[in-house]
């Protein structure tokens, strides 16, 4: 936990081309996260506090061994979009080019590697054509599979603010998110049927003369196969709205609209790659972008939004399995000379390796025998979790390189190597626009932590490879990569850094937001968009269309798993929650799983709003609070991905979701899961809160743990019924002071006072919604003395004299719903009239749908 008044904010740079000095909360807040609170300080073998030296020893004697033992295939890395670049391009030569094996795969996989399939199959290569300015300059923007008011929130705001007169959005999302506030026609499909409806529109675009004929004609080929595919699967718009279980009006709107506005961009995002069919999502709809001569003009072109900080970066340095280096596939003709050449090695690996789902099954078999994981948590976020943690239990050797201590990964691992973070680090990264910007590091290493590459190279040393890895600092590493990139390239690759190349150090640290390609004198051209011209990089430079004939997923669900899980993002929290749950204000609007669930579901099933859930798949179970959305589809549920093991008894998506994955990309399908679904029985619910750094002795079926400011704090609840008196003191860490106890409500409050100040506080209840808000009993601990007033407020858990306020909606301002709802029922009818009055909505924005919600629904109401 962090204490967020020693450290200073964290501010944008208003010079930045993609976001102009706009944060979202999560990078205001990252100041509160920067502390060395939590992280991994030193170096760990076997549990046992080690140092560099032995501990390199031990990762170069466990890979040396493996390889002389059981072959290169038997030693993998599993890398992460949180590496910089040059981190990256490190890990990636050492394990392609020197140990040989081809095992090397990254988290990408189950993000973006589906875009990435497309773009090659497409266009030649894996390239995003267009900028972010084109989600400004669109006429119509469709927005498939993505939730960008809370995964992008950033780039929703610049699309907000763009809307000109006329502009059109259509969202393409089973269920109705934050940005479907934005939608001027929202298409809740039934989950997977994104083929069907972009297939439709191919056909109904044939058929009502809206294809753009002489570009086919001399930019692309295999337009009549992809027809007659589009033909066969999707006939009519009668047969897309039964597929897709959709109106046939909105159907034919949609189309309408694609047919007759020539600046459409289609953001595209988890909805459409993370799916079985999540290649040839992609191709559909770039499909439908072909079919219409727009690509890489201004306004218009399909357009991958990218999830993690350096997806993009570890695409162009070769860090999925079937990739070599700098945009080189193994079978790139010349590929595997050239690489090994520039290099000066000769142990470059054969073809490609395994893909993630693949790699941890070879894990499980005892194929693969050393594994070294850097910067991700795949026991959080491999689908089919469970069985990921018994493989890495049985792996042999378990390398984690991260920044924090404690997670579901580190925890299985034999060695722990103390990584750089954000505000550590210093490199590059690449956003979804190709733009590549300097991360600058403006904080000192703590303790014994170092960065990746300066980690990588180092043992590198220590396997003999020193020359090929005498790197002194990021700028080395970047120059050799921009080197490779342009490396006998007379424009075959399109991923180009010759002007990178003779970067001065100076001209590093000083280098500005870049958008690649980048060449050199007059080869330089304006890499805003590419394309643009209709020459792509195929051999014969002609765009492909793609046949699309998925065969939709049959009906996943089952008697025994009645319910379609969907998992996704919220807006406060990042992926696996390791840094983000650090920040108090950060779990303000979320702070337990939950399962997000239509009305009528939750009448036939028994739920209750605010209590707890349990949804299961064989024996795995996942545990959350009920929250009704009526913008679910019935008999879908969606579940938040962000909970794990440290943080929450069950709150772990990945169990529901199974090892499913895309035949063309390998990444796995993580929006469509099943489960049976039931209330969680407790016989009483309860919030415990405890002064940090004090003997805990507690257990319970369920908990979450919830850090404050002051404190830390817990949601728990319970099956059995117990004598509270009797348990108390070990509840609290010593006797409690204070209590009172209503049996006859299943009502019961206590607090410990040590010395004058609050030691702990527990409040139980049988209906969790009388539970009160930590939030003043969070301050109480800050006070030195308890003051009298304080003291016999406890109970009641608020200063009676001061407005509750009530849920927090504002992460920035901490500004909660009952705050909002006075001011709405006291006349407040605008978003930007709550903003004057409160500040919510006026930093970062990404409230604003939640405000705009509370308004709407309180006029609903009064009518
Ligand atoms: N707050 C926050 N922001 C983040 C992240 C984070 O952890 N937290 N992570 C970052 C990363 S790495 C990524 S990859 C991005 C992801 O960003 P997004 O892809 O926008 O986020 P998700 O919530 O994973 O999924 C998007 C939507 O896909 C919908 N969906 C599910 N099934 C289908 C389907 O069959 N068809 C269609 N059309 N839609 C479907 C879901 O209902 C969901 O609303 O976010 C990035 N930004
Ligand atoms: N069911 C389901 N599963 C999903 C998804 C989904 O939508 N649904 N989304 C998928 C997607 S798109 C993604 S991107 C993944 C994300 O899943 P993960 O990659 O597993 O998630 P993170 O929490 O980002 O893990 C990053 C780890 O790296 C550490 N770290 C941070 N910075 C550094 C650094 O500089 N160096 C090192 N060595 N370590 C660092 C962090 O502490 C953390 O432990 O989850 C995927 N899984
Ligand atoms: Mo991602």
């Amino acid at each position: 936990m962090a204490n967020p008044d020693t450290r200073k904010p964290v501010a944008g740079d208003a010079n930045h081309p993609a976001n102009h000095g706009r944060l979202c909360v999560k990078g205001a807040s990252l100041h509160e996260t920067t502390g060395q609170e939590g992280r991994l300080l030193y170096p760990l073998v076997r549990g046992r506090k080690s140092d560099w030296d032995q501990a390199l020893d031990e990762v170069a004697g466990a890979i040396r061994n493996s390889i002389e033992t059981y072959g290169p295939q038997s030693v993998a890395f599993y890398l992460s979009g949180q590496l910089l670049t040059e981190d990256y391009y490190v890990a990636n030569k050492l394990a392609k080019g020197f140990l040989r094996t081809a095992n090397v795969d990254t988290n990408s996989r189950l993000c973006m590697s589906s875009a990435v399939a497309a773009h090659k199959r497409a266009f030649g290569a894996d390239v995003v054509p267009g900028c972010y300015e084109d989600l400004e300059l669109a006429d119509l923007l469709v927005l498939a599979g993505s939730n960008a008011a809370w995964a992008h929130p950033v780039l929703y705001q610049r699309m907000k603010a763009a809307a000109q007169e006329g502009r059109r959005v259509v969202v393409i999302d089973p269920r109705r998110t934050a940005t479907s506030e934005l939608a001027d026609l929202h298409l809740a499909l039934r989950p997977g049927t994104d083929t069907v409806l972009f297939n439709g529109l191919l056909s109904w675009l044939f058929d009502q003369g809206g294809l753009d004929e002489p570009y086919i004609d001399a930019h692309c080929q295999a337009f009549d196969e992809a027809l007659v595919s589009a033909r066969a699967a999707a006939p009519d718009v009668g047969s897309v709205a039964e597929q897709c279980d959709l109106s046939r009006e909105d159907v034919e709107t949609f189309y309408r609209w694609f047919a007759s506005t020539p600046r459409t961009v289609t953001g595209f995002s988890q909805g459409v790659n993370q799916s079985v069919a999540g290649t040839d999502k992609g191709n559909a709809i770039i499909n439908c972008h072909l079919a219409t001569g727009r690509v890489g003009k201004p306004g218009a072109g399909p357009f991958s939004l990218t999830g993690q900080p350096n997806a993009m970066g570890g695409r162009e340095v070769g860090g999925l399995a079937n990739t070599l280096a700098a945009h080189m596939d193994y079978d790139s003709p010349g590929a595997r000379s050239r690489v090994a050449g520039f290099w000066g090695t000769s142990q470059v690996a054969d073809g490609p390796g395994l893909k993630a789902v693949d790699m941890f099954e070879a894990v499980h078999r005892g194929d693969i025998r050393v594994i070294w994981i850097m910067g991700t948590n795949p026991a959080v976020s491999l689908p089919d979790s469970a069985r990921v943690r018994v493989a890495l239990a049985r792996c042999p050797t378990v390398i984690v390189s991260d920044c924090v201590a404690h997670t579901d990964t580190s925890a299985l691992a034999d060695i722990l190597l103390p990584a750089a973070g954000w505000g550590e680090k210093d490199g590059t990264v690449t956003n979804s626009e190709r733009r590549i910007s300097r991360q600058r590091r403006f904080l000192p290493l703590p303790a014994e932590v170092k960065p990746d590459w300066w980690i990588i190279s180092a043992v590198a040393g220590k396997l003999g490879f020193g020359g090929a890895f005498d790197y002194g600092k990021p700028a080395d590493i970047f120059r050799e990569h921009a080197a490779l990139s342009a490396h006998e390239n007379r424009g075959e690759r399109i991923f180009n850094l010759a002007g990178l190349v003779n970067l001065t150090d100076n001209d590093y640290d000083a280098l500005e937001p870049v958008q690649w390609p980048v060449l050199t004198g007059s080869g330089v051209t304006d890499s805003t968009r590419l394309f643009a011209d209709g020459r792509f990089v195929t051999d014969n430079h002609r765009a492909r269309f793609v046949a699309i004939n998925t065969v939709l997923p049959e009906q996943k669900t089952c008697d025994d798993y009645p319910m379609v899980v969907n998992t996704g993002r919220i807006r406060d929290q990042w992926h696996t929650m390791t840094r983000t749950a650090n920040a108090p204000r950060l779990l303000a609007h979320r702070s337990e799983p939950f399962v997000e669930i239509h009305h009528h579901d939750m009448a036939r099933l028994n739920l209750v709003e605010g209590h707890l859930a349990r949804l299961t798949l064989n024996n795995e179970q996942f545990v959350g609070r009920v929250r009704q959305s009526d913008g679910q589809r019935p008999g879908e549920v969606f579940i938040p991905i962000h909970w794990n093991r440290q943080f929450a008894s069950s709150g772990v998506a990945t169990v529901l979701t199974e090892s499913v994955t895309d035949p063309v990309s390998g990444q796995p399908e993580a929006k469509h899961g099943r489960a049976a679904i039931k209330p969680f029985r407790a016989s009483w619910h309860g919030r415990l809160l405890v002064r940090r750094e004090r003997p805990r002795r507690w257990a319970s079926d369920y908990w979450c743990h919830v850090p404050l400011n002051h404190c830390d704090s817990w949601w728990v609840a319970g099956r059995q019924p117990i004598t509270w008196l009797d348990a108390m003191n070990d509840w609290l860490g010593g006797t409690a002071h204070v209590v009172m106890s209503d049996p006859a409500q299943g009502c019961f409050r206590a607090a410990r006072i040590v010395n004058g100040q609050l030691e702990a506080v527990f409040m139980v209840d049988k209906d969790p919604a009388r539970i009160p808000d930590a939030g003043w009993l969070d301050d109480c601990f800050s006070e030195p003395t308890l003051s009298e007033s304080s003291r016999r407020a406890l109970l009641a858990a608020r200063d009676v004299d001061v407005e509750d306020p009530g849920a927090i909606i504002c992460s920035c301002f901490q500004v909660g719903e009952h705050q909002i709802g006075a001011a709405i029922a006291g006349g407040v009818g605008s978003v930007a009239a709550l903003g004057e009055q409160l500040r919510c909505g006026t930093n970062c924005g990404s409230c604003i749908p939640e405000l705009r919600h509370l308004i709407e629904a309180s006029v609903s109401e009064r009518a």
